[in-house]
This record gives C-alpha cells, sequence and structure tokens, in this order.
C-alpha cells in the first residue's frame, strides 16, 4: 500500500523504531503545512461550537490547540500527559494492529506526521496530523475517555488472540471514530472520524438520512462499515462512564455469542432490538 504520508520527506527520511516511531522534526513543518493546519482548524472549530460534545472543546482549550500551527509534541505532550497520562507518538503511517493496541494500552497514541494537501482538504483515506491530533487527541484530555481508550487497547491485544479484532474494530469505528453522545441540548459529536470532516460534522446531526441507534455493544460488533462514505449507522452514547464501563465486563460470552450467532448487519440494516433516536 503506498502511503500518502512518503510524499513527506521529513518522514521518507527516518527509519521507524520497533515501536514503529519517528520523530516529528516540528522545525521542519513549512510555512504552507502550517497553513493548511490554520484553515483546517478555523473552519472546523466554527462548525464545531454547537456540534461537537462539551468535553471535545474544553479538550481543545485546555491543550492549547487554538495556538496557530501544527502544534509541537514535545509542548502538547506536556500539557496532555500532565491531564490524563497519555502522550502522542509520531508515526509514519498505519501502523500493524498489534502495535496500534500497544500504544493505546500504554497510553501512547499513535499520530501521523504528515498533513493533507488543499487538493484533499474534505477527505482522505489515511489519518494525517489533523485528524489524528484535532479529531483524537482533544478527547484523551477527559480522564473518563483517556481511561476507556486504554482499556480498549488492552482489549485490543486480548482480540488479536481470540481472532476476534474485526468485532473489536467495529467497537473503534463506532465510538472512537464516529460516536455522537446524547447531552441536554441534544446529540453532540465525539468521533474523531466526524469532528475532523466538514461535511460529516453537519450530516450526522442533520440530514435524515443516517439511523441513529442507542449505544448496545454486541449491535456494534455486528454492524458492518464501509470507511470512504458518510455513515449510514450512528451509535449513541449516553455517557463516557457508559462507555468505559462497556468494557469492563466479561467480553468471553459476547464473542461467544458472535461465534455461535453469526448475524451481522450492514451499515444500513435495522435489527429487531434497535432503540432508535429521532
Ligand atoms: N495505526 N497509526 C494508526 N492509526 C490508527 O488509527 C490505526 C492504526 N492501526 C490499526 C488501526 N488503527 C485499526 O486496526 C483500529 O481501528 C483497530
Ligand atoms: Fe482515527
Amino acid at each position: 500500500m503506498t502511503h500518502a504520508s512518503i510524499n513527506d520527506p521529513v518522514v521518507a527520511r527516518q527509519t521507524p523504531r520497533a515501536d514503529f516511531s519517528i520523530d516529528q522534526c516540528w522545525e521542519e513543518y513549512t510555512e504552507e503545512e502550517h497553513a493548511i493546519w490554520d484553515l483546517l482548524y478555523a473552519r472546523q472549530v466554527e462548525l464545531l461550537q454547537d456540534r461537537a460534545a462539551p468535553e471535545f472543546l474544553a479538550g481543545l482549550e485546555r491543550l492549547s490547540l487554538s495556538q496557530s500551527g501544527i502544534p509541537n509534541l514535545e509542548t502538547l505532550n506536556d500539557a496532555l500527559s500532565a491531564l490524563t497520562g497519555w502522550k502522542i507518538v509520531m508515526v509514519p503511517h498505519l501502523v500493524p494492529d498489534d502495535v496500534f493496541f500497544t500504544h493505546l494500552a500504554n497510553r501512547r497514541f499513535p499520530a501521523g506526521r504528515f498533513i493533507r494537501g488543499r487538493h484533499q482538504l474534505d477527505y482522505l483515506q489515511e489519518p494525517d496530523v489533523f485528524h489524528d491530533i484535532f479529531g483524537h487527541v482533544p478527547m484523551l484530555a477527559n480522564p473518563v475517555f483517556a481511561d476507556y481508550m486504554q482499556a480498549y487497547g488492552q482489549g485490543g491485544l486480548r482480540a488479536l488472540n481470540l481472532g476476534t479484532l474485526h468485532n473489536l474494530a467495529r467497537l473503534y469505528w463506532y465510538t472512537v471514530e464516529f460516536g455522537l453522545i446524547e447531552t441536554p441540548n441534544g446529540l453532540r459529536i465525539y468521533g474523531a472520524g466526524i469532528v475532523s470532516s466538514a461535511g460529516e460534522s453537519h450530516y450526522c446531526l442533520e440530514d435524515a438520512e443516517p439511523q441513529r441507534i442507542r449505544f448496545d455493544m454486541e449491535r456494534i460488533m455486528r454492524t458492518e462499515y464501509e470507511i470512504d462514505i458518510f455513515q449510514k449507522t450512528y451509535f449513541v452514547i449516553e455517557s463516557y462512564k457508559q462507555l468505559f464501563e462497556a468494557t469492563q465486563q466479561d467480553f468471553a460470552p459476547i464473542y461467544e455469542r458472535l461465534t455461535t450467532d453469526n448475524t451481522n448487519y450492514g451499515t444500513r440494516d435495522a435489527a429487531p432490538d434497535d432503540k432508535l433516536l429521532k
């Protein structure tokens, strides 16, 4: 797979370490790369004021991400680790699942170094530094969500040995990437894949097309997803505590049911017990 990041000369010249980490070399980002970050940031933060979850917006502030330019990991990691013990490690591109889960299980979030070009502001296949740091990192400043992400990493390492990784990847997809949460002011976005996308930040809350289903772990694990379209199904949590507690249960009975009854749902399918919202 040719990685978009290979167009980033600072990535191309480095040999990743055993844990796939590389150096950010923040001083080598160009004016144009910082300008693309500022353009994406200004557009998203404006759009998200009344669409993103309060915890996401609070994370942006507490991590001073409103400052201009691509964040310097040295500064950002000092702030983030002081809040929840998480750190960001720079990686050249998507890393193997076991490497990914090992990082999460140790409170390290792998982030791409490269940033998308002006020609692909709205969508790119591979996570760039804007998707990873603007999209994922603010929620890591929230203690309960930070605990969920670490528990997810630990669960991922177990799933690798059980052959149930694809079920767990769905959980990541429908929460960490495309999750919605109920608030007294209505549904709000906490998923990184949505907050880093202008189009989907509108669509997920306002469009009549997608179905919005109350969080149900087993239902999520049975639900396929498509990576290059707006989602047709969103799952809605009541709280981050609900999400974290869902990881604290014994997964064995769920995995057992997933193998004895291998019912799967497509992204547009309805299931008998779905609790739909608006
Ligand atoms: N690697 N750098 C990086 N970022 C990801 O989000 C990522 C990954 N490797 C694997 C992976 N995600 C997926 O397998 C997870 O969705 C489970
Ligand atoms: Fe992501």
